[in-house]
């Protein structure tokens, strides 16, 4: 059984169409989300820390939302800010730029405990071509800087996704979180049901790589 790891219901209703029935469930672990400027890091240590913690194969799934004409904020902030500012004081400061393009990025840790046979390095992020190729700025959660805690052993496997959209005033009551002044192709993803975001989000993306390396690794 595999554990995604999250305190975000959300995140499990989009993860459980790409995995088998019965396969995945939910541990509401929240785990430590290190200060970090890119989500690989992020991802990379929790998936360490919540496979300690769990004992168990786990997914762990750190995502944010960067505005470009704000530099990239709230990024790996995206929680905190939508805690303390809200959805739509976001939209709010956006609507003031003249650039109000925007991206979600998600990155999928996964760690079981076990080496992985192709990976010397103790983070793989052999998807980051890929990731690179989907868009300005895709690659970038994943760059040579990249310390991911060289000095853990345990192995973590990465998975990254984007979509480009822009921030639009808040509409549609689907989803979570950022979705409503999130648009992507003329449709909030709040307005869309839970299998038109998978196809087009950023989790959908990175999922749909996992669950192929899964199923044959
Ligand atoms: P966990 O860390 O426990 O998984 P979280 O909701 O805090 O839950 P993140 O740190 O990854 O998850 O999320 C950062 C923020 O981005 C948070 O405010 C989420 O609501 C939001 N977010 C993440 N994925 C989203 C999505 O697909 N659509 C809209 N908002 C999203
Ligand atoms: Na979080």
């Amino acid at each position: 059984m595999l554990r995604y790891v999250t305190t975000n219901p959300g995140k499990v209703r989009e993860a459980e169409r790409y995995l088998p029935d019965g396969s995945v469930e939910r541990l509401d672990f929240d785990y430590t989300e290190v200060q970090a400027d890119e989500l690989g890091p992020i991802a990379a240590r929790g998936a360490r820390e919540a496979y300690r913690h769990a004992d168990a194969p786990v997914l762990v799934d750190d995502a944010g939302l960067f505005v470009e004409g704000l530099d990239g904020f709230p990024g790996p902030y995206s929680s905190y800010v939508e805690d303390t500012l809200g959805v739509e004081r976001v939209h709010e400061i956006a609507a003031d730029l003249d650039d109000r393009r925007a991206a979600f990025r998600c990155v999928l840790g996964y760690c079981d405990g076990e080496g992985f046979a192709a990976s010397p390095d103790p983070v793989d992020r052999g998807d980051r071509d890929a990731a690179a190729a989907a868009g300005p700025g895709a690659g970038e959660s994943a760059d040579d800087d990249f310390d991911g805690d060289r000095d853990d052993p345990l192995p973590v496997k990465l998975f990254e996704g984007y979509v480009p959209g822009r921030i639009v005033a808040p509409r549609g009551d689907g989803g979570f979180g950022y979705d409503p002044i999130f648009e992507h192709d003329g449709e909030t993803f709040a307005e869309m049901d839970t299998d038109r975001k998978n196809a087009v989000s950023h989790r959908g993306r990175a999922l749909e790589k996992f669950a192929e390396w899964y199923a044959d690794r």
